[in-house]
């Protein structure tokens, strides 16, 4: 799969950030040869398939954009990418998206079959949250790991991601309306990037002020990314996404290009990328590369 052609360092912060991501993953998550083995082996099948990691960076960047340590936020970040590899393993089953091909390889189910491949997904869930009250305990106090735990619960639960998967798959067909395919984006995709900024504002000790600034960005960021994802499906090469292209357009997908064409999908994203970058004013030099994160997310192919 082809690296994107990015903007000046963000390869290089990027880069830095997976390897640091990937290290705490492999340290927190089950060993492949933990009892029973398939189930352990579907989860890190899914977690090592080369995802971004965009939203343990977020999180990262964020705790350091407030002055924190990025090690105060490493849980948090692990935690987020086990729930975020759990969401794509159930959306890929037969029962929701039906797909063959994620992150350049065969779907969790094509290789373990459905029931391992629900099981993986179940249990990386579950352990995020285990992850977030053992390993955050040594760095952050009580009061900041119940926060941070509140804060992923909320936004991957019925009234976050799950709630725009839902309505996703109940508007599947229909015609649907403009704040509907904002509630279904804002949630899906958005409610998960959201948490993955504040958790780490969190984590970095931010004051009130400083967390409005890390929300007003995640959201635009956020949204941003899932219209970018949604021009991808209709623009990008399936061996470029590691996905499959064009399945929007053939399941009748509410996406922002069958709503309001794809000019109109690109002129919204740029605007809320540039409304992303102007929130993190108050932020000075520390909110540098979170903005160069926004340019990412603008110019991603996969
Ligand atoms: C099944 C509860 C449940 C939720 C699924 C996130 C989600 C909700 C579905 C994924 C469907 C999808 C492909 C949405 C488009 C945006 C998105 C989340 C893309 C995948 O995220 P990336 O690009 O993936 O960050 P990598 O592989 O890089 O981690």
């Amino acid at each position: 799969m082809g690296e994107p052609e990015l903007p000046g360092g963000v390869a290089a912060i990027l880069a830095e950030r997976r390897r640091q991501v990937d290290e705490a993953l492999e340290r927190w998550l089950p060993r492949q040869g933990d009892h029973p083995p398939k189930i352990h082996e579907a989860m890190r099948y899914s977690v090592f398939a080369g995802g971004k990691r965009l939203r343990p960076i977020l999180a990262l960047l964020a705790c350091e954009a407030v002055g924190g340590s990025p090690e105060d936020a490493m849980p948090a970040a692990a935690a987020l990418e086990m729930v975020h590899t759990y969401s794509l393993i159930h959306d890929d089953l037969p029962a929701m998206d039906d797909d063959d091909y994620r992150r350049g390889r065969r779907t969790c189910h094509r290789v373990y079959g459905e029931a391992i491949a629900i099981l993986a997904g179940d249990a990386l869930l579950t352990h995020a949250f285990q992850v977030l009250t053992d390993a955050a305990g040594a760095r952050l106090p009580p009061d900041g790991r119940l926060r941070i735990i509140a804060e992923i619960a909320e936004a991957a639960g019925s009234r976050g991601m799950v709630g725009g998967q839902a309505m996703d798959i109940l508007a599947e067909g229909c015609e649907i309306d403009r704040p509907t395919l904002l509630y279904l984006h804002t949630h899906k995709t958005g409610a998960l990037i959201r948490a993955s900024v504040r958790v780490g504002g969190i984590a970095g000790g931010a004051e009130e002020e400083q967390l409005q600034v890390l929300t007003r960005y995640a959201e635009r960021v956020g949204l941003a990314f899932q219209i970018v994802d949604d021009i991808l499906d209709i623009e990008g090469a399936t061996a470029e996404m590691g996905k499959t292209a064009g399945s929007d357009l053939r399941r009748k997908k509410a996406t922002y290009p069958a709503v309001m064409g794809l000019e109109e999908s690109r002129r919204q994203a740029a605007h809320l990328l540039e409304e992303a970058r102007d929130a993190l004013r108050p932020l000075g030099e520390k909110g540098a590369s979170l903005a160069a994160l926004a340019d990412f997310v603008g110019s991603r192919r996969h």
